[in-house]
């Protein structure tokens, strides 16, 4: 009948530390969800395509300084510009795959020393996600895996404090998937996480907006 035209996509962010695996484990799932006839994309933020995301990509780069709450608002302007064509994706029934989100915004931001409040408030009226996993790796572990790249926020330090941002965020609706289990498991746990919120949401769960 016409109702299956009415579903919307699902709104699924996955969040985590630097190595955490969660670039993987997008992709993983994208080609998983495409296999079995999901109307699907992957996005990811920042979005370094834009002319906002040019600036921020130099700054994590460490080509140019900005003061941190300009750098904040930068990611946050990169959301808010993507919100639109995120909000008719979704109404016209395809799932999207975020590669990190608003809560990457003030648990990073937050880490150096930001008030947490102050950093939310750019994100209210952004769409809410239906679900965020939160693929979990002690900084430690993140860092013995290697491949830290060169930018600004790849340092163990850093990360330390991130991640106690992230659990100060992290409420009773987030999935947590222990990022060091083998990757086939995690991919496993994911989808089936994952498929319960699509299913959800094509039975019609309102769209809502940050925070809820
Ligand atoms: P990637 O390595 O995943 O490209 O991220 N970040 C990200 C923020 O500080 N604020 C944000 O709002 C977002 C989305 C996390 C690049 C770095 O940017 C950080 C890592």
């Amino acid at each position: 009948g016409s109702k299956k035209c009415d579903s919307r996509g699902a709104l699924i962010v996955l969040e985590g530390l630097d190595r955490c695996g969660k670039t993987s484990q997008c992709s993983r799932l994208l080609s998983s969800l495409e296999k079995s006839g999901h109307a699907v994309e992957s996005w990811r933020f920042p979005d370094r395509n834009t002319g906002v995301g040019q600036m921020i990509s130099s700054y994590l780069a460490n080509d140019s300084h900005l003061d941190d709450r300009a750098i904040h608002l930068l990611f946050s302007a990169n959301r808010w510009e993507k919100r639109s064509l995120m909000e008719s994706k979704l109404r016209s029934g395809t799932t999207l795959i975020v590669d990190r989100y608003s809560f990457s915004g003030v648990a990073f931001s937050s880490a150096k020393g930001l008030d947490m409040e102050w950093c939310k408030a750019p994100e209210i009226g952004l769409l809410a996600p239906d679900l965020v996993v939160y693929l979990e790796i002690s900084p430690e572990q993140a860092a013995e895996r290697g491949g830290y790249g060169g930018e600004r926020y790849e340092k163990l330090e850093f990360q330390k404090r991130v991640a106690e941002s992230y659990k100060t965020l992290r409420d009773a609706t987030w999935k947590i998937i222990d990022a060091t289990l083998p990757i086939e498991d995690v991919e496993k746990q994911l989808r089936e996480i994952v498929m319960e919120s699509v299913l959800t949401c094509g039975e019609g769960k309102p769209l809502s907006e940050l925070w809820p």
